[in-house]
């Protein structure tokens, strides 16, 4: 039987009926790593669009978001600005793509420790998530229902 991250957490942002859900999420860090990367699935089932803006963990110094684009024949990282969550759409972050950065881990992240998110809106609300497994990563199936 496969480990799962579950975790499921729905959100109710600000002026917006409705709910946010953060599903399927935890983070990874290669052993040793200074840096970290935190995986989600975000649905926004919320009445209008908003955005992703920003995110800081107690476990790093700061926290970025990223995707990764192709440059020269070969995927890089780069920081973007936010990420747009559209109204209905189910936004996911994953290897490869989309990702919260942990910039500047102020110690390394083991297999089965908990670290915590802060995930900042454009709606001008903040939400916690504690609890986030650490995992390898490497036998995730992510896209799995
Ligand atoms: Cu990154």
């Amino acid at each position: 039987m496969k480990k799962i991250l579950s975790f499921l957490a729905v959100l109710a942002l600000g002026a917006f009926a409705g709910e946010l859900s953060i599903d399927k999420i935890y983070a990874k860090a290669p052993a040793g790593a200074k840096n970290g990367a935190v995986f989600m699935v975000i649905k926004n089932n919320l009445d209008g669009d908003i955005k992703l803006v920003g995110a800081k963990s107690s476990v790093a110094n700061s926290a970025e978001i990223h995707t990764h684009k192709k440059v020269d024949g070969m995927m890089m990282m780069t920081q973007v600005d936010a990420i747009d969550l559209p109204k209905n759409a189910e936004v996911i972050l994953a290897p490869g793509g989309l990702h919260i950065m942990l910039m500047g881990l102020k110690k390394p992240l083991n297999f089965g420790d908990s670290i915590d998110l802060t995930l900042k809106f454009s709606s001008g609300k903040s939400v916690k998530i504690d609890d986030i497994s650490v995992t390898n990563g490497e036998k995730l199936l992510f896209l799995e229902k």
